[in-house]
């Protein structure tokens, strides 16, 4: 347990990336300005499944790089790279077998851009991991959605409902498989938001990481959890907990791309955060969102680029 989590403890500053079909809508659903966080624009926006599916057919990202994409986190002084394989809207990133609706069959993309990801960090010596939302699966019958536990019914009433362990055995395991198996091995899975889960649920994926004894988890596939790391969110803990930690953080508003959300935060701030976190003893993973093109925003690339100059001054290495 403590010698897979050497390199982790060691690693310090890692990137975030959250993409998928929600950067194409980037916070904006026919002419309206939708509120909060752009990936989430599916559920807030109350969009029909079939409706958002069409999303699939236009989603062609091909200034997609993931050479440029690594090369830039490395620069910036980032060891890792954790990205959402499969977001709450269910569209996985990936090529899948277990469902369709994934980047290289639904698209007219036809590349599977985290297949091409794993390979440049494994080149380029930065560690891997993905964010597997395990719960929320908006697309699925049997997937949960955020008001789940209040009773409420799915916003859109053409989902028939079926239980949560046909989707689990279904799709959530075999993809979170799939994911274990084809990319090389990853280091890292990042579980999120175990709204409506249950144990049966938690334990069935548990079995599938448990084949896999050099791999970091965190503490968000059930509550609770312990994971082998706590997530503070969007804040950075005080000084002297007893377990290992990583801050997730945003640097504007939105995790996903949005187009509008000027809210930047400054180089300056964002280095300082660095430093209080590794000065505490944990980990900052930094999120970008990326267009629908396969582009890092502008203000990110600044952002990263002015970060990794500073620590070519005052980083370790
Ligand atoms: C979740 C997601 O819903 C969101 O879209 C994003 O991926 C983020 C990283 O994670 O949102 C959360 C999860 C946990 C907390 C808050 C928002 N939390 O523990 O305060």
């Amino acid at each position: 347990h403590d010698q897979k989590m050497e390199w982790w403890r060691e690693a310090r500053f890692g990137m975030f990336i959250h993409w998928g079909l929600y950067a194409d809508p980037a916070g904006e659903w026919k002419g309206e300005r939708i509120n909060g966080i752009s990936e989430w624009i599916m559920a807030r926006a109350e969009i029909p499944v079939k409706e958002y599916e069409k999303l699939a057919e236009n989603f062609n990202p091909d200034k997609f790089d993931a050479e440029a994409w690594v090369k830039l986190a490395k620069y910036a002084g980032m060891k890792y790279i954790v990205i959402t394989s499969k977001h709450h809207d269910g569209f996985a990133m990936f090529h899948s077998k277990a469902s369709k609706y994934n980047i290289v069959d639904a698209t007219p993309f036809d590349r599977d851009p985290l297949k091409e990801l794993a390979e440049v960090c494994k080149r380029e010596g930065i560690r891997l991991g993905f964010y597997y939302s395990q719960a929320q699966d908006w697309h699925e019958p049997g997937g949960t959605y955020w008001n789940i536990e209040e009773g409420k019914p799915h916003w859109d009433p053409d989902l028939e409902r079926e239980p949560l362990m046909n989707y689990i055995n279904g799709k959530a395991v075999p993809q979170v498989k799939e994911i274990l198996e084809n990319y090389g091995g990853l280091d890292i899975l990042w579980w999120d938001t175990p709204r409506g889960m249950t144990e049966e649920a938690a334990n069935a994926l548990k079995a599938v990481t448990d084949d896999y004894p050099n791999l970091i988890t965190n503490n968000r596939l059930y509550r609770p959890w312990p994971g082998d790391f706590q997530t503070p969110e969007q804040h950075v803990p005080p000084t002297g907990l007893d377990y290992d930690w990583e801050v997730c953080m945003t640097m504007n508003t939105s995790w996903g791309y949005k187009w509008y959300d000027e809210n930047w935060k400054s180089t300056e701030e964002l280095i300082k955060m660095l430093v209080d976190i590794a000065s505490k003893g944990g980990n900052l993973l930094l999120n970008v969102g990326p267009t629908a093109t396969g582009e890092f925003p502008k203000a990110s690339v600044e952002r990263l680029k002015e970060m990794g100059h500073w620590m070519q001054q005052n980083g370790k290495s």
